[in-house]
């Protein structure tokens, strides 16, 4: 019998009362087939408990700020530092958690070799090709997601001067894709950009460029809206743009998501604050092709805004004791939490969602458990790759029905084997899978439902099991 780890660790550390009830972001989002992430520092995952228990805790996605960017990798030629990188993937995957790698292509941060190179066309092209190359096979198999070119445009939608434009042309584009994709076949493939959230002239170029690789035929998978936004300014069209980019056949995702806003903040900013990451998380869900939602930087004392917007701070989810503020509610709401804390019944399409990666399977629902309370389990495979898969099992009561613990068993008749589980104390033992609630989450309120999440293998096939809730 193999004990499965319950990594309830935001709720048991996180010290507002608040939070006890509710549970992690990462479970509601999962329930509606998005996740939900934030950009991590790696000394903070290992020296910050605080830091580490958000990061860890509410976010099953995780982008390094800073340390995958060139700059960090390689500060001089042919000498590689990966300790920081290599240190924020196996944090992300002992908390099953995946990995957008950031990024790829930049013309900032980079060493100053390479600045001031003055290399010719042949030498620098080698040296982007090695470069990535070198990164992406590194982590081959260990990133969901690469932000492979970020920030090509200035607001005018021309082509930013950099090394690479400047001496390569705009094909570094392409072939920076290329390579990517031949490094790391099953990695999806980004372009990353900022000022591209609403429709207009920056948004038309990149809009334009996607449509020429897709019809080049080039591996570009999706695009990133990094969605830095000041107080109040979510753009209208920030739906609607999303969503013509998904019509274009490419994945969509808010990867560096934050509301600044002057400081000191104030309840009315914060409640405006909280207002406009909610519409962001809604405009998400809105559009099927839309994957997830990336915060930039967990709490406010981790914010890049301060330095750079002088004025300007508040900008993140968890204030700077790492407390959430109010567009936390906002956005547990929208991802479908009850407005006073705990999640509400999710939609028949919220549990069916296709996910990112995967072929979705049937869902497959539990009679009532003994007893007759009229609760039920709903068991479902949104996301499922060529040997794994991850699901989740959402206990529901309807209303006039309530339970204070809950029990799952179910058998995996074609081999299946589960290899991690969150949000509950999962064990298997030969076919057999047995579930139970962890310590935060027993309760399930009338009209109320919790989630369990979990990763597991498969071949053959995966079929859904029946599951019984006691
Ligand atoms: O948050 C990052 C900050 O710590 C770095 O100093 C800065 C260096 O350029 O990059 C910040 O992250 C940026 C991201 O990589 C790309 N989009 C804009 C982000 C905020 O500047």
């Amino acid at each position: 019998m193999t004990a499965l780890v319950c990594t309830a660790l935001g709720a048991v550390l996180l010290p507002a009362a608040a939070q006890a009830a509710d549970p992690p972001l990462r479970d509601l989002a999962a329930a509606k087939g998005v996740y939900i992430g934030n950009a991590v520092a790696g000394g903070k995952l290992s020296g910050n408990t605080q830091y580490a228990a958000l990061a860890g805790g509410q976010f099953n996605s995780l982008t390094p700020e800073n340390a995958m960017k060139w700059g960090s990798v390689e500060p001089t030629r042919g000498s590689f530092n990966w300790a920081e990188a290599d240190q924020i993937v196996a944090f992300a995957q002992a908390h099953n958690q995946q990995v957008r790698g950031h990024t790829l292509v930049w013309h900032s941060q980079n060493p100053s070799w390479l600045t001031n190179g003055g290399f010719g066309a042949t030498e620098l092209r080698g040296i982007l090709q090695q470069h990535i190359a070198t990164e992406v096979g590194r982590y081959q198999g260990k990133i969901y997601a690469w932000d492979v070119l970020n920030e090509l445009f200035n607001e005018d939608g021309t082509y930013r001067s950099s090394p690479w434009y400047g001496t390569l042309g705009a094909g570094f584009v392409a072939d920076s894709l290329t390579w990517a994709h031949q490094a790391d076949p099953a990695a999806k493939l980004y372009i990353n950009d900022y000022n591209v959230e609403g429709l207009g002239t920056k948004s038309d170029a990149l809009y334009n460029l996607v449509r020429s690789l897709k019809a080049q035929g080039a591996p570009i998978d999706g695009v990133g809206f990094q969605a830095h936004f000041v107080l109040g300014q979510v753009p209208s069209t920030l739906q609607a743009n999303l969503q013509r980019f998904a019509d274009l056949g490419v994945d969509v995702a808010v990867t560096e998501l934050d509301v600044r806003m002057q400081t000191p903040s104030t309840q009315a900013k914060l409640a405006q604050q909280a207002t406009d990451y909610g519409t962001v998380v809604k405009a998400c869900l809105a559009v099927t092709r839309c994957r997830g939602i990336t915060g930039w930087d967990v709490s406010d004392a981790d914010s890049w805004v301060p330095s750079v917007f002088s004025g300007y701070g508040a900008a993140t989810l968890y204030d700077e004791n790492y407390q959430p503020k109010p567009a936390v509610r906002t956005v547990a709401t929208a991802l479908g939490g009850t407005p006073g804390g705990g999640t509400a019944s999710p939609s028949p399409s919220a549990t069916a969602t296709p996910s990112p990666t995967a072929t979705p399977t049937p869902t497959a629902t539990s009679t009532p458990p003994p007893g007759g309370a009229g609760c039920s389990a709903a068991y479902t495979v949104p996301n499922q790759w060529n040997t794994g898969f991850s699901g989740s099992v959402t206990v529901s009561c309807p209303a006039g029905a309530s339970l204070s613990n809950w029990h799952l068993d179910w058998n995996f008749t074609a081999g299946q084997q589960l290899t991690q589980a969150w949000s509950a104390v999962c064990t298997q033992t030969g076919t057999h899978v047995s579930c139970a609630n962890a310590a935060w989450n027993g309760a399930v309120g009338p009209g109320g439902s919790v989630t369990l999440g979990f990763n597991g293998t498969w071949s053959g096939s995966n079929p859904p099991p029946v599951v019984t809730l006691s």
